[in-house]
């Protein structure tokens, strides 16, 4: 059954406001009318919708898997490769800005001689992420790990080392859930059947040839280096076809039940917005909205992939968003019920660049505090706005205030919830009044000029937001 809630119908926004009864030239008062409509009628239901598509209707998204990635919403994503070196974009540059046969050979120069897994591993946790996942092949066709099936990956580098297997065990001794980006594309191997600006004939290419090729690296990531997310990319060229990607993805959970694959695996995933076009229809665990933050939709799982500069991979002097864009980003996302994948590029020797370090370092100090507002919670039960957005875990709802100038905040009450407790993570009380609305004042201090979280304890009742799903 469908309810409304609308106390103020005609206004749908938020309104900032001066606050003309408190003297402090701070004061302004948000005014958060949102129409909601939800539904309190329904429990959640434990089977995830996503899985294997029409093809294996019995296949469906491991749900013990996809409730630990939903609980760690905030990953670290590396683009990194030969391509480093030149400072362009991986896969995109071949051909492009760099000649073909330069491009090729740029592996034998990559000697990335500074590059240290734990080291990697520990700015990560260190920014509050709780995954990882690496470029294992991008569409330019380098494998960064001994390949059985081909010359062309990190065995013939001068680091010879398998760089993959240490970036693993890095993972594994820091609890930091380890996964792999793999391109279904690959403009580099003869048999693939679309050219990116490349002369070779495409009839000489055989896609049978080079699918078997696909599914015996997948398989050597999956039992060799025990990935747990398989992050697919390049389903978009016609050589890709929907029957492949659920095919892909029954060889991938045959493997290993509890891999999370998302839903670049087929051919259901709508444009940069990242979700699904009919989960029943297509394979695929979790939706990708690419270089946005998704729309709030707690009925299919979703992660956006953002990344710290403009490019993906390495590029000197690069555009870098400032720790506030960051956090904002990171709060937004799960406020709409998203997990965050946010992408750094290593440089060619190894390293990750120290200012993109010194970024995601206040993150992690923002966590700090701010964590338990973050991790294991779920998005609403208001719908996220550009000040404010909100999560919820147990009797617990937080509110994430963006607009840090605010001391007075006002929200829409929701039928059936009564607040027992409001206070500010790291310290700092909270007024709270409830008519009509429920009306919070702040004290003048506050812990982060970034944002800052009020936690409310609630009898429990809330509404879902399960009917409101934007995309
Ligand atoms: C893809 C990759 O090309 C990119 O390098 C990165 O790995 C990202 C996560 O995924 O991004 C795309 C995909 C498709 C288009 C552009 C970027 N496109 O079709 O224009």
């Amino acid at each position: 059954m469908k309810k409304i809630f609308s106390l103020f119908s005609t206004f749908n926004h938020i309104f900032i406001a001066p606050y003309a009864s408190l003297s402090s030239p701070l004061v302004v008062v948000i005014i958060l009318m949102l129409t909601m409509s939800c539904n309190t009628s329904e429990t959640d239901t434990a089977v995830p919708p996503g899985g294997g598509g029409e093809a294996n209707p019995e296949l469906k998204t491991n749900v013990k898997a996809l409730q630990n990635f939903q609980d760690m919403r905030f990953g670290m994503f590396v683009h990194w490769g030969p391509v480093s070196l030149k400072g362009t974009e991986i896969g995109w540059s071949r051909g492009r800005e760099i000649p073909i046969s330069e491009y090729d050979s740029l592996y034998l120069k990559f000697n990335p001689t500074k590059f240290d897994a734990e080291e990697w591993i520990r700015i990560a946790k260190d920014a509050g992420m709780k995954y990882f996942v690496i470029t294992s092949k991008h569409h330019d066709g380098f494998s960064l790990w001994p390949s059985k099936y081909t010359d062309y990956d990190i065995e013939n580098t001068p680091i010879k080392r398998d760089l993959l297997k240490e970036m693993q065990q890095a993972c594994e001794n820091q609890d930091i859930l380890f996964g792999t980006y793999y391109s279904v594309l690959d403009w580099k191997h003869p048999d693939y059947t679309t050219r990116y600006n490349d002369p070779r004939p495409v009839e000489e290419s055989n896609m049978a040839v080079y699918k078997e090729y696909l599914f015996n690296q997948v398989e050597e990531l999956i039992t060799d280096y025990n990935t747990n997310i398989i992050w697919f990319d390049g389903q978009w060229e016609a050589s890709w076809t929907h029957e492949m990607g659920m095919e892909l993805y029954k060889h991938c959970r045959d493997l290993k039940d509890e891999l999370l694959i998302n839903n670049r695996v087929d051919k259901g995933f709508k444009g940069m917005a990242g979700m699904t076009d009919s989960i029943a229809k297509y394979a695929g665990d979790y939706g990708t909205p690419e270089q946005r933050i998704g729309s709030f939709n707690n009925q299919f799982p979703w992660e956006s992939c953002i990344t710290i500069c403009k490019q993906w991979a390495w590029k000197p002097d690069d555009v870098m968003k400032s720790p506030k864009e960051c956090i904002h980003t990171l709060i937004k996302t799960v406020g709409g019920d998203g997990n965050l994948l946010l992408n750094v590029g290593p440089m060619p020797d190894g390293r990750i660049e120290p200012r993109q370090v010194e970024v995601l370092k206040e993150i992690g100090d923002w966590l700090d505090v701010n964590g338990e507002a973050i991790y294991g919670t779920r998005g609403g039960p208001w719908l996220p706005t550009d000040a404010w957005a909100s999560t919820n875990k147990g009797k617990k709802v937080y509110l994430h205030v963006m607009a840090t100038e605010t001391r007075l905040l006002q929200l829409p009450l929701l039928e059936g919830m009564k607040i027992k407790k409001a206070k500010i993570l790291g310290g700092g009380d909270v007024k709270v009044e409830v008519d009509r609305n429920i009306m919070l004042s702040l004290p003048e201090e506050l812990p982060s000029d970034y944002a800052y979280v009020i936690e409310l304890t609630t009898n429990g009742v809330f509404p879902s937001l399960e009917n409101i799903i934007v995309n």
